[in-house]
């Protein structure tokens, strides 16, 4: 059998980088669309990288951009994929109230012009389509726990944007018979989530706390319940959807919850660090009410780090306030709370997730443990480190 051609947009994302070398492993050639950028932008891909001088790379990269049509016509011409994973979006919901135009070009407008591509190229029989959806699509939640029929009600410009996109995959299914399905995955995070979400934002503020790199960590909603699964478990998904007799529509996610504020105590446990709340509601603030550095020192030393090279935590005090909430990270309208049902999925696609929350967390904290002790080290070798905050 000839090896197959994946084309994936957002490739430079959390996603985009899992499922780039997944399908290289499964033998695939896989293309992505990057975007220009001021800085190099490929940091997630860096090591799947292949010099365009070598005749027999599997790996290639193209610029483009999901509000450019004639950019992604001809990129689909020229590629002829046997799927697509359409990852690409502006895929912030708190930057969707603050850029709403730009999130409905990209994220509805966008996934049209690869429908389209592929219509207009007469790629309907060859080309199969993966649509990037998404919880946020239950909002306002109708149902507990949410499945394939629960009714949508999004609740930001992103969510009404992948609302769009949904329909007009199914309406392409079911109007040009291209096999296209939608994924409606709930939140999944990894070590390389971007640092601007939750999850990422919290397991990389308290390493950096703990090793006197930043002082606080501010956020929103401690109260926000969300199901927070592994992306590399979940972009094994995407590919399964796709190889099955029939497209069809699933929903992805663990059956688990767990709220903000319980992300930051399991985050903070795994570091040996007990955070202790007191106030209420903008008031609330966070303070260490034990820390065992033993914890600490023992994790850096799995990955080579040894006391004597940070100086950990001679700074944390007993009482320290290390988290605030401020309301510039609080929503217009909020998705309180949502849990998936991922039945259909484990009994069709024979999918059960396997990585544990548990599991998740720490791995997401020994990364951000090992970044933050990298910048120490460039710290105290006098070199500049930068501060990237929101
Ligand atoms: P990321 O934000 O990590 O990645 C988004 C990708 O889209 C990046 O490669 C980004 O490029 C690219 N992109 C953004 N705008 C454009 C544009 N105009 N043209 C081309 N590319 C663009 O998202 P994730 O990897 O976490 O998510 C992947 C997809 O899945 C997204 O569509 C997201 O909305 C959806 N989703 C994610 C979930 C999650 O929990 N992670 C859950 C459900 C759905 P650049 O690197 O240059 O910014
Ligand atoms: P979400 O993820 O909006 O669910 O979208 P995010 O991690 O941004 O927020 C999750 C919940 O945490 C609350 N929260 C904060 N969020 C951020 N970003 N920063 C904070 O400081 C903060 N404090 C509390 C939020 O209010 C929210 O309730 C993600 C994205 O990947 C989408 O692209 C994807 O579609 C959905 O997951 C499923």
């Amino acid at each position: 059998m000839s090896q197959k051609v994946a084309l994936i947009t957002g490739i430079t994302g959390q996603d985009g980088a899992y499922l780039a070398e997944f399908l290289l492993q499964k033998g695939y050639t896989v293309h992505g669309i990057k975007r220009r950028s001021s800085l190099f932008n490929t940091d997630r891909i860096d090591h799947l990288y292949q010099d365009p001088h070598d005749p027999d790379r599997h790996f290639i990269l193209h610029y483009g951009d999901l509000t450019d049509s004639t950019n992604l016509i001809r990129l689909v011409q020229r590629i002829q994929p046997d799927e697509i994973y359409n990852l690409a979006s502006q895929s912030h919901v708190r930057v969707s109230f603050d850029s709403p135009e730009y999130t409905a070009n990209v994220d509805a407008l966008g996934t049209l012009r690869l429908l389209e591509a592929i219509r207009i190229l007469n790629l309907k029989e060859k080309t199969r389509f993966y649509q990037a959806s998404t919880s946020e699509l239950f909002g306002k939640v109708q149902q507990v726990p949410q499945t394939e029929q629960t009714p949508f009600y999004p609740r930001s410009p992103y969510a009404v944007a992948k609302l769009y996109a949904y329909w007009i995959t199914i309406n392409y299914r079911e109007a040009y018979n291209i096999f296209a399905c939608n994924g409606i995955l709930f939140n999944h995070e990894s070590p390389i989530r971007g640092e601007t979400f939750v999850t990422r934002k919290i397991t990389r503020g308290l390493t950096r706390i703990l090793l006197g790199l930043q002082d606080k960590l501010y956020l929103g909603n401690l109260d926000a319940k969300r199901d927070w699964g592994h992306a590399r478990d979940y972009v094994r998904m995407m590919w399964l959807m796709l190889q099955q007799d029939k497209p069809d529509d699933y929903i992805i996610a663990t059956g688990e919850q767990h709220s903000v504020r319980e992300f930051v105590e399991i985050a903070g446990r795994h570091l040996g660090l007990t955070i202790k709340w007191e106030g209420k509601g903008v008031k609330e603030k966070g303070y260490v009410s034990d820390f065992d550095p033993a914890r600490l020192t023992s994790m850096a030393a799995k990955f080579g780090h040894s006391p004597d090279e940070l100086p950990i935590l001679d700074t944390l005090q007993k009482k320290q306030c290390i988290i605030e909430i401020d309301p510039r990270y609080f929503r217009p309208t909020e998705v309180d709370t949502l849990l998936g049902n991922p039945e259909k999925a484990r009994q069709q696609l024979g999918w059960t997730p396997q990585i544990k929350f548990e599991d998740l967390v720490q791995e997401m904290v020994e990364q951000d443990l090992v970044l933050a002790c990298k910048d120490t080290l460039c710290k105290n070798k006098g070199f500049r480190v930068c501060k990237y905050n929101e």
